[in-house]
């Protein structure tokens, strides 16, 4: 491509997001001021435990901010989605083998609200990734939604299902995000994306957010509405409602 617009040209597996069911597009206005917002992030050291977690966010209270926790499978690309929003200052450690975090890291953006980035989860519930997760997860009402992370190469996998499920159980509502579009092929995207809708549009998955997200933290595209999502999310922005929620009640089928 030539012309002014080469060095921006937009990649094909962004046009995807018109078969989402829900795409989220806010205006260069909301898009600057989440910048502002998330250039003053400020990143608090990292913790195991409840008690350690920054003062405010310990327990429920007139203090706690919200929180915006971002989870996923490791080597997902967590970090590296944390890290593509905030100033180059802010410590966020991000490398090419998995469990690089392993704590919970809680950055404060804008003085708003605070993004949690976790380790990422196992199989096996025992290990130390999966406290961390269910500690940051469990009763806190101050999580005010999770970004569930896919790597769009991989599909959902039965551990993602899994692992969605206690997020229902958790009652903390969720939205997802998939990671490494740059990487996939046409047929990976395609094929993730219908899995997602899947869940999406499923009457059983009362928390699941009609919003999905196609990122590359590499290119930095996709970026910029989730930021805008996020402060929207946490309260932090108010931005005009565009999604439907999910009736809250389930109708169980008799036989
Ligand atoms: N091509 C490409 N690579 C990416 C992208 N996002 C992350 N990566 C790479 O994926 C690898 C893992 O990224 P991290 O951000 O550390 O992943 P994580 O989910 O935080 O991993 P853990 O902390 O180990 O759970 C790194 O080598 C990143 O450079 C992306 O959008 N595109
Ligand atoms: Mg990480």
């Amino acid at each position: 491509m030539c012309g002014p617009y080469a060095k921006h040209a937009v990649p094909w597996w962004w046009a995807m997001r018109y078969t989402l069911p829900q795409y989220f597009s806010p205006s260069k206005p909301h898009i600057d001021r989440a910048k502002k917002f998330f250039n003053r992030a400020e990143y608090t050291l990292g913790s195991p435990r409840r008690v350690f977690f920054p003062e405010s966010q310990r327990e429920e209270g007139p203090k706690a901010l919200p929180e915006i926790v971002v989870m996923g499978q490791p080597n997902v690309g967590k970090s590296s989605i944390v890290r593509s929003m905030v100033h180059e200052d802010v410590k966020v450690i991000v490398a090419t083998y998995k469990g690089t975090t392993k704590l919970a890291h809680f950055y404060k953006i804008g003085f708003r609200f605070f993004l949690v980035d976790i380790p990422g989860y196992e199989e096996d519930d025992k290990v130390m990734g999966n406290t961390i997760m269910r500690e940051v997860l469990q009763r806190r009402p101050m999580v005010k939604s999770v970004l569930f992370l896919v790597d769009c190469r991989g599909g959902l996998t039965d551990l993602e299902q899994y692992r969605i499920q206690h997020l229902e159980q958790y009652h903390v509502p969720y939205t997802f995000v998939v990671t490494k579009c740059d990487r996939a092929s046409e047929w990976q995207l395609t094929r993730t994306v219908r899995q997602i809708n899947k869940i999406v549009d499923s009457p059983w998955h009362v928390r699941c957010h009609r919003e999905v997200f196609l990122t590359s933290a590499k290119e930095q595209i996709g970026i910029d509405e989730l930021m805008v999502y996020m402060c929207a999310r946490a309260g932090a922005m108010s931005v005009k409602k565009t999604e439907i929620e999910k009736e809250q009640s389930l109708t169980i089928p008799i036989d």
